[in-house]
């Protein structure tokens, strides 16, 4: 019998090749990348400790290649054929975000590896939204969006049988798998040419750029990358000197000695030159990004979040002239939330890992957890996020779909639907932190014997 590859492995091969294409079709994206070299390179130089913080935490070897990327989609049916294709590289539906609120027609799911070995291995993960075509509101513009939609295949018919195969036979052969890979990003690939009329394209941007950007092309274009770094304000600066245009400011938490979630900022989408029908025009959808990742928070610690931050959403409302005031305002108003580790886990504000001291052994254990922290008999370290934050999204959208990215939306919730429309249901992002969290802490009362005294 042929031998099987990992799903991690044809994962960390299509990030590979994802990322080459990126580059080569937006040479921006390749000098954000410079850039964010050069600061990780400054930051670890000047901080002795970090790089062996960074090993212990198993996220030395991901600086420079963590990623993940976005794409949207118009049908149904593509998106239920996108979770055939991730699953042939370990990516399942993480969470369930609704953009409808924030003024963008779409919701959204992650495609991401949900085991923590896996996420290690290769942490590659893909923002994939589905459009909203009951959001577009004149009735004629919403058949045609449909009918275009309609006519279109997303896959090659090769990438399609070589998925049926991987199903059937639980996955692929070497072979079969850098085929696949070369297949897939086929679907991800920028064709300059588009599927409609100048005239056209200008009613679907009206209507809401998002709607021209999924409509009027072959397909789900992958519309950017991520790259992590180990300080994603100074590289926002680093942006402004090089001219890389980014966004006004960084979305997420503020700068904290404690970081949890997700910081996260972008560089604006590029014009790029598209075939109408014969005439030239130009498309703005593609950007790059980077982000900056911390704790990932319990239901309470989030519930925590959400409010700080619409207290300074409403107090002082972002805009490309109140960036400075913006970011005073989030400041002041996450004081309010307790910047130490330790705080942060005695409040279970966030999820931890937990794990014996080096050097100690079964039989030391006394007393619950928080003794055996407080003694040092246990180590906790926070889990990373991994998934995403809709308010941040929001505003990674608009900054990159122009002056017409946010919209008044009469939606309703629609939860229902998309996971109708992808054919499973995703799954819950707080659910897995908090399996993790108890997997530790069964492993680590196991392993100091102290199962009956801690509990
Ligand atoms: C997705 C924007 C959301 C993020 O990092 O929050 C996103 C899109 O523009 O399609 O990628
Ligand atoms: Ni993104």
């Amino acid at each position: 019998m042929t031998q099987l590859v990992s799903a991690d492995t044809i994962r960390a091969m299509f990030s590979a090749a994802m990322t080459q294409m990126y580059r080569a079709e937006v040479p921006q994206y390749q000098k954000l990348a410079h850039i964010v070299a050069e600061v990780d390179g400054r930051t670890l130089a000047a901080d002795e400790t970090l790089e062996q913080r960074l090993r212990s935490a198993g996220r030395y070897d991901l600086i420079g290649v963590e990623r993940h990327g976005a794409i949207r989609v118009g049908r149904p049916q593509e998106l239920s054929g996108l979770r055939r294709l991730f699953a042939v590289m370990g990516m399942s539906p993480v969470g369930y975000y609704d953009l409808a609120p924030a003024g963008v027609p779409v919701h959204s799911t992650c495609f991401r590896p949900v085991t923590e070995q896996s996420t290690r291995a290769c942490p590659f993960r893909i923002f994939t939204s589905l459009l909203r075509p009951e959001l577009i509101e004149d009735a004629a513009l919403r058949r045609d969006a449909m009918a275009i939609l309609e006519r279109r295949r997303i896959f090659t018919p090769r990438c399609e049988h070589l998925i049926e195969i991987a199903e059937a036979h639980g996955g692929l052969s070497e072979a079969q798998a850098m085929e696949f890979v070369h297949e897939a990003t086929e679907t991800f690939r920028w064709h300059g040419r588009a599927k409609v009329s100048l005239d056209a394209y200008r009613k679907f941007l009206a209507a809401h750029p998002l709607v021209a950007d999924v409509v009027c092309f072959h397909g789900p274009h992958i519309n950017h990358l991520t790259l992590p770094t180990l300080d994603i304000d100074a590289v926002q600066q680093s942006m402004i000197e090089h001219e890389l245009d980014p966004k006004s400011i960084v979305e997420g938490p503020p700068r904290r000695r404690a970081p949890i979630l997700l910081r996260q900022t972008s560089f604006k989408a590029i014009a790029e030159t598209a075939q109408f029908d014969g005439e030239t025009g130009a498309h703005k959808a593609r950007f790059g990004e980077i982000e900056q990742r911390g704790a990932a928070l319990t239901a309470d610690g989030r519930a925590l979040y959400d409010e700080l931050l619409a207290q300074t959403l409403a107090a002082a409302p972002p805009s490309e002239a109140s960036a400075a005031a913006y970011g005073a305002e989030l400041a002041r108003r996450f004081e309010n939330f307790p910047d130490d580790a330790e705080t942060l886990r005695r409040r279970h504000l966030a999820f931890f890992r937990y794990a014996p001291a080096a050097g100690v052994r079964k039989g030391s254990g006394r007393g619950g957890l928080d003794a055996l922290v407080r003694d040092g008999l246990v180590r906790a370290e926070p889990i990373f996020y991994e998934d995403f934050l809709p308010v941040s999204a929001a505003g990674i959208f608009q900054s990159n779909l122009g002056e017409g990215g946010r919209r008044e939306l009469a939606a309703g919730a629609a939860r229902g639907a998309f996971e109708e429309a992808l054919g499973a249901t995703p799954a819950d992002e707080l659910a897995l932190y908090a399996q993790s969290e108890e997997a530790s802490i069964r492993a680590t009362l196991e392993a100091l014997g102290a199962a009956e005294t801690a509990v």
